[in-house]
């Protein structure tokens, strides 16, 4: 049989092909994304799931002209596929190749860029609100996992969009998971819908009924509107939708291409906003993605056949040191609780949920909630560590200033991913938390040179009487050994791990190893260098950082982190606030710019937050005429 992919490059394209050659197509999609992420990582689970979705939105509306707004953005890739893009897959996520995400710079079909959950139904809306305002006619979708559907913005937006009675179709792609099951009441809702198909059958002849009942005289009308709403809530499905002024089409099968288009097409003839609720799988086609569909939700390399992951992996994460040292710290206060917003497995925290059921709560993606619940289990006389990646922390921001730490409650904020975050790109980048954390009075951070560090830093935040944040990267820990007995440590106590006379690294987090990495090539190479493991951003050491800057002839500060606000302005602002000249302060952090995608190490070899990166620099500050690729030949950290 002949292949009809190779012959997909537009939308135009699909809308030639029988419902038969759909279905055919959906096949060989799915074997072109097992290949193709088989080799480049991606995120697999979902977008196997959204397959047919993704065709029959591109067989029945007309892009671009029409919108397709896609929440999160991590099940695009059929979209992308039959937009002019599957030849790019080989670069998917690859520093210079196509993003995981939709990229208006890739494509007029991508019409919103997206990374985080829960946006699309507010960006829909603004788009079907612009659109009336310049009286133009289209159709405009947001695509919504059940998952994303757990965040208040997407309630938020509904509830604005159903008072409004604006035209516009949200699609709710319910595979009953997020990226581990799918939690929460919503989640119950929909499953009792999902179950019920005979309510679901009643539906429309109940409807029809109701209609039908005429009204007549005020007194008897009452009543009948009464018996009509009482009716309404036996059997009608999708209440809660239809209450907040969205007519509920569905549940329907969201592999069945035919079903639907022709719910597109009733859709289209509706006025005002209607949501479809379709029932996928996630992972389906692929045996194992099936079976386990939270690993297989982001992959990297793995073999196709056993479904295991090829990548070569020693050493623990970071955040597999953090779940193993919640374990430690719960075996030493029972007051000690942990929270996740939907990332029990990402962030580590799995181990401790297995363990303490009763003493984690998975709020969904809901971070805002996350720490406003966290103070208020502070208030309540607990210990809540909030476990979540710094990029996901930017949406709670008000949260950690209202509810913590105006109130100077103890709430440790363990912050994954942060720094720069690789594949993922600009909406997943964690390089922000420094210059917003620090800005936070009773803000206590920290951020550890390795796992050992780490482990006592947290445990210091959870001992410590105030808001404190742990922020550590992404990946592989350093490999050092681990102390048994955790330790307290000095609030504000930086570390003098070298001495030197000429050129001080002042280094913090990530950068600190290759900080002492440079510092004995520069030693070898007649720059005698210094090297201080920072620890604290906030508050910093002032007497060890002070004496520094006094006394080394140049300073050079390196984090893994915005330059604006970040840590090197901390020591610039304590430098002026003590009459110091700054001249011979140099700052290496990430310049005033989104941080693209790529591979972790190249993307910091970019911005010279490798070991070679800081050679580089102090060769340009000290004008040393340095042969710094021999010295360092082509390797990045
Ligand atoms: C604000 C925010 N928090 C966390 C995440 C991490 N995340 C990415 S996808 C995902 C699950 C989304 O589930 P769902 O919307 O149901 O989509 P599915 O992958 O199941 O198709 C999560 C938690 C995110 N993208 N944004």
């Amino acid at each position: 049989m002949q292949k009809i992919l190779p012959n997909i490059d537009s939308p135009e394209d699909l809308k030639k092909l029988n419902i038969n050659e759909m279905n055919n197509l959906a096949l060989e999609i799915r074997q072109f994304l097992v290949e193709s992420l088989a080799k480049t990582g991606g995120h697999l689970a979902s977008n196997l799931g959204a397959v047919e979705l993704s065709l029959a939105l591109h067989y029945y509306l007309n892009s671009p002209e029409d919108k397709i707004v896609w929440d999160v953005g991590h099940q695009a890739y059929t979209h992308k596929i039959v937009t002019g893009r599957k030849d790019c897959f080989g670069s998917l996520r690859q520093k210079g190749g196509i993003s995981g995400y939709p990229k208006c710079s890739e494509s007029e079909h991508d019409i919103i860029e997206t990374g985080h959950s829960g946006t699309s139904i507010s960006s829909a809306l603004g788009l079907a609100l612009a659109r009336d305002h310049q009286h133009v006619n289209n159709e405009i979708y947001a695509v919504i996992g059940d998952g994303a559907m757990t965040g208040g913005m997407a309630f938020e937006a509904l509830n604005h969009a159903g008072h409004l009675k604006t035209n516009m179709k949200v699609v709710l792609n319910d595979n009953e998971m997020s990226i581990s099951g799918n939690v929460g009441a919503l989640s119950h809702y929909l499953s009792n819908l999902r179950s019920d198909p005979t309510v679901n059958r009643l539906k429309e002849d109940i409807e029809f009924i109701i209609n039908r009942i005429p009204k007549i005289g005020s007194s008897v009308s009452k009543t009948i509107e009464r018996i009509k709403n009482g009716l309404k809530y036996v059997f009608i499905s999708g209440i809660l939708f239809e209450e907040m002024g969205f007519k509920y089409l569905g549940p329907i099968d969201g592999h069945n291409i035919q079903e639907l288009v022709s719910t597109f097409e009733k859709a289209g003839n509706l006025d005002g906003p209607v949501l479809i609720h379709t029932i996928t799988k996630k992972g389906k086609g692929y045996q194992p993605a099936e079976d386990q569909p939270s690993k297989y939700h982001g992959v990297s390399q793995f073999d196709i056949k056993s479904g295991e992951s090829i990548a070569k992996k020693q050493k623990p994460t970071y955040s597999q040191i953090f779940g193993q040292t919640m374990l430690k710290m719960a075996e030493e206060r029972s007051d000690l609780v942990g929270i996740t917003a939907a990332m029990p497995a990402g962030t580590g925290l799995q181990i401790f949920a297995d363990k303490y059921p009763e003493r984690t709560y998975d709020v969904g993606i809901a971070e805002q909630h996350a720490v406003t619940l966290a103070a208020g289990l502070a208030r309540g006389g607990l210990r809540p560590v909030v476990a979540l990646y710094s990029t996901f922390l930017q949406r709670a921001y008000d949260q950690v200033i209202h509810d913590l730490c105006i109130q100077k409650l103890p709430v440790t904020l363990a912050i994954d991913r942060a720094g720069i975050v690789g594949n993922d790109g600009e909406t997943h980048q964690g390089v922000f938390d420094f210059s917003f954390l620090r800005a936070i009075p009773n803000m206590v951070i920290m951020a550890p040179r390795d796992e050992n560090e780490q482990q006592h830093m947290l445990y210091t935040a959870l001992n410590h009487p105030g808001p404190a944040a742990v922020r550590y990267p992404r990946g592989e820990v350093k490999g050092v050994s681990l102390d048994d007995q955790l330790i307290n440590m000095e609030i504000a106590k930086a570390e003098t791990l070298k001495k030197g006379e000429e050129l001080l690294v002042l280094a913090i987090g990530s950068t600190v190893y290759p900080a002492l990495e440079a510092a004995e090539i520069l030693d070898k190479n007649g720059i005698n260098t210094g090297v201080i493991d920072a620890r604290f951003v906030k508050p910093l050491d002032e007497e060890l950082i002070l004496d520094a800057l006094n006394n080394y002839k140049k300073v050079l500060i390196v984090e893994e982190q915005a330059l604006a606000g970040g840590f090197g302005s901390a020591v610039l602002e304590l430098a002026n606030k003590n009459n110091l000249n700054t001249t011979n302060i140099y700052l290496l952090g990430i310049s005033d710019e989104f941080v693209r995608h790529g591979d972790m190490g190249e993307m910091r070899a970019d911005y010279q937050l490798d070991t070679k990166g800081i050679l580089q620099k102090a060769n340009e500050i000290f004008a040393a005429g340095l042969e710094v690729e021999s010295l360092w030949p082509a390797k990045s950290d």
